[in-house]
């Protein structure tokens, strides 16, 4: 398999997904994996299936390892191409772990503390059960991006508090030690649709809601996708229009609709018009099983060969710690530890 040559004036973009659950969820495909297929080809992409991230909470390691593949296989199956951009498995690149453990130092008690996502996840685990590591996530996120000298992150609005962080630590480095990371910009990806949950449709669809019933998983059987999207919860009325307000529900099915099939939300509003919302459940729910059905094909062939799949993701490793490395010796050489081959084994 041939690398990507990334011309060198293409900037570069990292961006990645947590590994923590059997499928991808609607939310995660429209938010953010989808938006990564077309990136590959206007800049030197990175991405990363956020395995390290993933043992921040309770795992198991046979399913961490099975999920590990299963993104991968579904990230391959909605178009990312390895001779395009660079897909590989944080845990695979340990300058990772080595870095984050560097701007750990460089980052404050207090500074981390006020992490939103922090205060989030471990109020639900409660502060005895909450991990160390849960608390260093976003510093070894920093890490992910930096490494890579990333020019631009892609990620919803959901991660703007991590990457000002990562901005902060990089500054922080380049201050102390001199200019050796890049400040990546915080590019929020513009218009990223949030997709709510489509029996709660005021909540985000989320891997970790109460139900799943209101939860589209890209894997999930076509029978099930159907019965999901026909028992959405709609609205009072029965006019098919875009009103986020008043019909959260609608609204919710229309932006799934249009983000599915690139039609305008104006356009499919006109179509059901007033003819009710149940004829919209129904033409939607095929389009979701037509939108899911051969990612799930392929997905399952990527599945059906484990060595070829780890493969890819073996070359995508080897690419990245080519460029993590590059960076680690600076790094390393810049925060004042001894340096040189004989030292640094055969690394
Ligand atoms: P959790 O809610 O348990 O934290 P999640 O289901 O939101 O998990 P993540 O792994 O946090 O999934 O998110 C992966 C990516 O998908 C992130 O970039 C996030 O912005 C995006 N994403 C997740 N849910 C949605 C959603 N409902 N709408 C749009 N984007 C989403
Ligand atoms: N925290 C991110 C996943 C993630 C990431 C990254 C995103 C880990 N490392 C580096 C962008 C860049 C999430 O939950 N969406």
């Amino acid at each position: 398999m041939t690398a990507p040559t990334p011309a060198p004036d293409r900037r570069r973009i990292l961006s990645g997904i947590q590994p923590t659950a059997d499928s991808f969820h609607l939310g995660n495909y429209l938010g953010a994996v989808s938006r990564w297929v077309p990136m590959q080809d206007s800049a030197d992409a990175f991405y990363m299936i956020a395995d390290l991230h993933a043992i921040t909470v309770e795992q198991d390691p046979a399913v961490l390892r099975h999920r590990t593949r299963v993104a991968a296989a579904q990230l391959l199956a909605v178009g990312l191409d390895p001779a395009k951009c660079t897909l590989f498995v944080q845990s695979q690149v340990p300058e990772h772990a080595e870095l984050a453990w560097i701007l750990g130092c460089l980052t404050g008690f207090g500074e981390a503390g006020r992490m939103t996502q922090f205060k989030d996840k471990s109020s639900k685990v409660g502060a005895e059960r909450a991990s160390v590591g849960l608390f260093t996530y976003p510093v070894l996120q920093a890490a992910d991006i930096l490494l890579y000298r990333a020019n631009a992150v892609p990620v919803g609005e959901d991660q703007r508090q991590h990457l000002e962080l990562t901005r902060v630590l990089a500054q922080r480095f380049n201050a102390r030690y001199g200019p050796t990371l890049t400040v990546p910009e915080p590019e929020m990806v513009k218009g990223i649709a949030k997709i709510f949950d489509l029996q709660n449709p005021t909540a985000k669809m989320s891997k970790s809601a109460d139900s799943q019933a209101g939860v589209i998983d890209l894997l999930e059987d076509p029978k099930s996708l159907r019965k999901k999207v026909r028992s959405a919860v709609t609205d009072s009325g029965h006019e098919v229009a875009i009103d986020p307000e008043n019909k959260p529900g609608v609204t919710n099915l229309l932006v799934i609709y249009s983000a599915l099939t690139g039609r305008s939300m104006e356009d499919i509003a006109a179509q059901y018009g007033d003819s009710g919302y149940g004829g919209l459940k129904v033409d939607l729910a095929e389009v979701v099983v037509e939108w899911a059905t051969p990612i799930q094909e392929r997905t399952r062939a990527y599945l059906e060969d484990p060595a070829a799949l780890d493969s890819v993701l073996a070359a995508g490793a080897r690419r990245a710690r080519e460029v993590a490395a590059a960076t680690m010796a600076d790094v390393r050489e810049r925060t004042g530890f001894l340096v040189g081959t004989s030292l640094m084994g055969t690394a």
